[in-house]
């Protein structure tokens, strides 16, 4: 479909089309559009912007990744036709691997995601079925399955979109798992280290942009981003942040 840009809602109803063409492709699961639905509610309970809670989360997010010893980041079929091109940019400059896993595991969708990751760029993408050899314990889904020279190894994963089963078992695994999920009363929001109550095709641009800002900064100023940041306390500013958004719609 032509969707006009003059549209108020061009870019929702662009982002949507993505979607649907992701699914025709095997990109994305049918189940994943229900997912993205649910989450833009709660991205119009925000005023579909990055709050402030959320740049605060994002810069300590890319604190942690910059200062992390092997960093990861995870791509579900979401992630992928959302924000392929910027994870791969993501992982460049950080030098970290990019490793598929998926919630509705096939080995057909591993592949066509690996594959469209590599026409954007990709160098290499781990956990397709050969290489996902390792068990993350406590997971009750295919999402257990792991990578040893990925997330098997890694001190940190970034997980957009995700389940909270897995949120939970890594951080049980002594990981530090960095989240983004619109959703901030999720499973997945409360168990991360660090949480991004934010939309994925905000948050991963949001995360280049803050690694150009930070990375020359010395380790301590790093860390100290990272030591000032409590995930909990951030979560209730994001829902404040909401509920002072309604506020404003109600008295207007
Ligand atoms: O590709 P697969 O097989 O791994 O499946 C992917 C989905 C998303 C279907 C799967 O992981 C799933 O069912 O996830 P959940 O349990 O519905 O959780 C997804 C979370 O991501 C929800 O809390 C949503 O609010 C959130 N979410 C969805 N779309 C976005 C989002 N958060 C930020 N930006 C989005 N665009």
């Amino acid at each position: 479909m032509n969707i006009s840009k003059a549209h108020p809602r061009f870019l929702s109803l662009s982002i949507r089309e993505r979607l649907a063409n992701a699914v025709k492709d095997g990109i994305m699961v049918p189940e994943g559009l229900i997912a993205h639905g649910r989450a833009e509610a709660f991205d119009y309970l925000l005023g579909e912007k990055t709050t402030f809670a959320a740049s605060k989360a994002t810069l300590a997010a890319t604190a942690l990744l910059l200062t992390a010893e092997y960093p990861v980041l995870s791509v579900n079929g979401n992630t992928a036709a959302l924000v392929g091109r910027e994870i791969i940019r993501l992982s460049h400059m950080l030098s970290a691997p990019i490793e598929v896993n998926l919630f509705h595991r096939t080995r057909q969708r591993e592949h066509v995601i690996a594959q469209y990751l590599k026409r954007l760029g990709a160098r290499e993408i781990l956990g397709t079925r050969e290489g996902a050899k390792m068990t993350i314990w406590g997971i009750a889904s295919p999402r257990r399955e792991a990578d040893p020279r990925g997330i098997g190894r890694a001190d940190t994963v970034l997980i957009p979109l995700e389940d909270g089963d897995r949120a939970e078992a890594l951080e049980r695994a002594g990981k530090r798992v960095i989240a983004i999920d619109l959703n901030p009363l999720s499973r997945t929001s409360q168990a991360a280290t660090i949480t991004l109550v934010d939309n994925v095709v905000r948050a991963v641009p949001g995360l280049i942009k803050a690694a150009t800002r930070v990375r020359s900064l010395p380790r301590r100023k790093l860390v100290t981003i990272i030591e000032n940041f409590d995930n909990e306390e951030n979560l209730a500013i994001t829902i404040q942040e909401m509920i002072g958004y309604l506020r404003g719609w109600a008295t207007d």
